[in-house]
Order: structure tokens, then C-alpha cells, then sequence
């Protein structure tokens, strides 16, 4: 009877890991906007170097990087400059995303402040020993002074995050060929919310097991995360 009751007070334990969505530069902080907009049970951190755009996003915390070098206009496709911006701000950046179990990181490639920003913000999340995903967002083929700058930024981003995923804003032409450009980045953005949410909820579970196993056994259990496909579906028009 008394082994029993201890049985239930040990299986009855769970915690839940505390998530932050982060958004970086233009595309990181209209998705991190969504996620707020949503009330998702995340936190959600906006880092920019344009004023403007920070001002108009939705998020729990707000980082507005190097106003001295960029004077808050961006850093119009300079990702050495958006390296250097998250550089300089290292400490705010890191008093911020410390005390999180995983962090989802999300940017446009081929602009310069999130192409730039990500692998040191990602850096900071490794030796803080933070699960860390990144979602970087392929800009449209026709966009094509930023092809290499998205190239050499997803390099420099895996070197540091390799649970680094890549979702193509191409894909949405195929299937909304008429949509605006409004229309398809939002569609786009509810896609990678959609595999935010599903990623933590299975990590989350995960987790939960694993802290249960411990509790029962004592003894330590692998967590496997699978992670979901990125689905883009059209119909987002609003
Ligand atoms: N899916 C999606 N893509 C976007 C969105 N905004 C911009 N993009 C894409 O992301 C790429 C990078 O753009 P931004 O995120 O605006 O660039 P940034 O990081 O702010 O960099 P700078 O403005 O150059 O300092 C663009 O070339 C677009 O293809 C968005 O809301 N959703
Ligand atoms: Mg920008």
C-alpha cells in the first residue's frame, strides 16, 4: 500500500522546459510576432537593428541592436555588420535568453542583420548549454543580390546550430502564384509557427518522459526528438 502510494507521488512529477522563440532582423520578428500575436505558451524575444520594424513587432522582449553604427535604419544586406551589432550587444542578448531549456531561432537569409545576428546568438545559447533550433528562411530566387549572402550566412549558422533547418519562400509560389508578397511571407510565417509549436510540444513530451524515467528508475533515458517537416499550406489569405 505504501509502495504504492510512492509509485503515483513519482510518476505525478513533470516539469516543463521554458522555450523562447527568437526573431532576428525583418523576417525573425514578423514570424516572432505571429507566435505573440498567438498567445503561444513561449516567450518570444525580437532582436533588430531597424527601429521602425522593432517598434511595430509584438514580443515579449525587445533588443534594439547598434543604433550608434546603424542610426536604426537597418543594416541594408550587411551581414558583417549585422555580426558585429549582435556583437556589441552580447550581454543584453544573453541576460535575456539564460534560464531557457530551448531556444527556436528564426531568420531571413540574405538580409544583413539576421544572416548576420544568428550564429552569435546561437553561440550564446551553446555555452549557456540551451537546445538550440534555427529556422533561416531562403529569400525568393528573384531576389538575387541576396543569394550569396544567404549562402555564406547558412554556412556560418550550421557551423554553430547544427539542428539548423531551411524553409524556401520559393515553395510558395507554386502553390499561391497569385499571392502578394504580403500573402506569401505571411503563409509562409504560419508554416514555420505550425513547426515551432509541434518541434517543442514533441521535444516537450520528450522531455517530460525522460524526467519520469528518472524519477522511476533512476536511471537516464535518451530523448529522440523527431523533428516534424515544415508544411507550407496556401489559404492564409485574411
Ligand atoms: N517568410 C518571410 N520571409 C521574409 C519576411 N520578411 C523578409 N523575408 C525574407 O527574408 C529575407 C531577409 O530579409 P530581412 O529579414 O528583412 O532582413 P534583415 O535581417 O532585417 O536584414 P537588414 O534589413 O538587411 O538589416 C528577404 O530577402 C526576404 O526574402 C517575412 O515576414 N516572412
Ligand atoms: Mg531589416
Amino acid at each position: 500500500m505504501e509502495a504504492d502510494t510512492k509509485e503515483t507521488e513519482e510518476t505525478s512529477f513533470t516539469i516543463e522546459p521554458r522555450i523562447a522563440v527568437v526573431g532576428l532582423g525583418g523576417a525573425g520578428c514578423n514570424v516572432v510576432s505571429g507566435f505573440y500575436k498567438e498567445l503561444a505558451p513561449v516567450d518570444t524575444i525580437a532582436i533588430n537593428t531597424d527601429k521602425k520594424a522593432l517598434d511595430e513587432t509584438a514580443a515579449d522582449k525587445k533588443i534594439y541592436i547598434c543604433k550608434a553604427v546603424t542610426k536604426g535604419e537597418g543594416t541594408k544586406g550587411d551581414a558583417r555588420l549585422g555580426n558585429k551589432c549582435a556583437r556589441v550587444h552580447e550581454d543584453e542578448i544573453e541576460k535575456a535568453i539564460r534560464g531557457h531549456d530551448i531556444v527556436f531561432l528564426i531568420t531571413g537569409l540574405g538580409g544583413g542583420t539576421g544572416t548576420g545576428a544568428a550564429s552569435v546568438v546561437a553561440e550564446i545559447c551553446n555555452r549557456n548549454n540551451i537546445m538550440t533550433f534555427t529556422i533561416g528562411i531562403n529569400p525568393f530566387s528573384f531576389e538575387a543580390d541576396c543569394i550569396q549572402t544567404a549562402r555564406e550566412g547558412l554556412r556560418s549558422i550550421r557551423a554553430v546550430c547544427p539542428n539548423t533547418f531551411v524553409i524556401e519562400n520559393d515553395k510558395i509560389l507554386d502553390l499561391m502564384p497569385d499571392a502578394t508578397m504580403k500573402e506569401a511571407f505571411r503563409a509562409v510565417n504560419r508554416s514555420i509557427i505550425g513547426f515551432v509549436d509541434e518541434t517543442a510540444e514533441r521535444i516537450a513530451s520528450g522531455i517530460k518522459v525522460e524526467i519520469l524515467s528518472i524519477q522511476k528508475t533512476g536511471l537516464m533515458k535518451e530523448v529522440a526528438v523527431d523533428v516534424p517537416e515544415i508544411k507550407i499550406s496556401p489559404g492564409i489569405k485574411t
